[in-house]
């Protein structure tokens, strides 16, 4: 084979794994084990810098997953909590790595006749594309800020968004949450679990009795066999599954036997961040671990 040649074959098979190996979503903790909170993102000198990466992948037992990639050094993490002040900087970069190929048969069937985006990269919105809501937050609904409707970063390695806007300095402290929200396909992403944890840090300000206990952050995420489809999907408590949930409903309930996820918690007292990152109730989700 000439030089040329196998410079060509490894261009082209390292431009593939580019593509697919980084779509490759981080493998779901094992049933029934202690859950781990995702690893935290903190602000240096008013500002957190961070770059995740939009990934695809359908598991084992035909689930979709979209995952929010973060490269820490000991490999790829899922869904970084960033963890901010009010009057920070949030710089936050955005890469679409959900493969073109993915989905796009579905794509055209729910491709609404949504105006074309004017921030970012433009196009139409597809189950491909992408953009980052701060939910809860009082940001700006601009371009790089909180602009859900005019924002689209569309598939590809070379398109990375940067988002860069300020904490308010009169935000709330408490639990926020980050996620895709392109207009009309906002579930999607969701319901295949792409959804982190937004911490304003500050609560011992208002209710000095937090101070110096240790936190755990749970996310509650509902994880659909098909995304786009109602029907069978999870609930998952930090990707673990906490049981199979069969078909549409408003509530979610456990199946009777289903393992519960455990925590652990060293430290006599703790507080615990619970939040929700779906769109029906979780009301009789478990976990089963030390009393507060
Ligand atoms: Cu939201």
């Amino acid at each position: 084979m000439g030089s040329v040649l196998k410079c060509l074959v490894t261009i082209a098979i390292c431009g593939f794994c580019l593509q697919n190996c980084l779509a490759q979503c981080p493998p779901r903790p094992a049933p029934n084990t202690v859950l781990n909170d995702a690893p935290s993102i903190y602000s240096q000198n008013g500002t957190l810098t961070a770059g995740l990466t939009l990934g695809y992948s359908v598991d084992v037992s035909g689930y979709t997953h979209y995952c929010y990639q973060y490269i820490t050094p000991t490999g790829v993490a899922e869904a970084p909590t960033l963890r901010v002040n009010p009057g920070d900087q949030l710089l936050l970069s955005i890469t679409d790595a959900i493969p073109s190929t993915a989905t796009e048969s579905k794509s055209a069937m729910h491709n609404m006749a949504a105006p074309a985006a004017t921030c970012g990269d433009g196009g139409s919105a597809t189950l491909q594309s992408t953009n980052v809501h701060f939910h809860g937050m009082s940001m700006p609904p601009t371009c790089h800020q909180d602009d859900v409707l005019n924002t689209l970063i569309q598939p590809g390695a070379n398109n990375t968004f940067q988002y860069n806007t300020t904490i308010p300095a009169t935000q709330p402290p408490g639990l926020y949450w980050y996620h895709p929200h392109v207009h009309g396909f906002t579930e999607f992403q969701v319901n295949g679990g792409a959804a982190g944890a937004l911490v304003v840090e500050g609560m011992e300000k208002y209710r000095p009795e937090v101070t110096g206990l240790v936190e755990r952050v749970f996310v509650l995420r509902q994880e659909y066999l098909v995304p786009w489809v109602p029907g069978p999907y999870q609930l998952t408590i930090n990707f673990e599954n906490a049981g199979v949930i069969e078909g549409p409903t408003p509530y979610i309930q456990m199946k009777p036997g289903a393992a519960i996820p455990e925590y652990d918690s060293h430290p006599p007292r703790g507080t615990r961040r619970i939040h929700r990152a779906g769109s029906h109730r979780t009301d009789q989700c478990r976990a089963r671990g030390p009393a507060l």
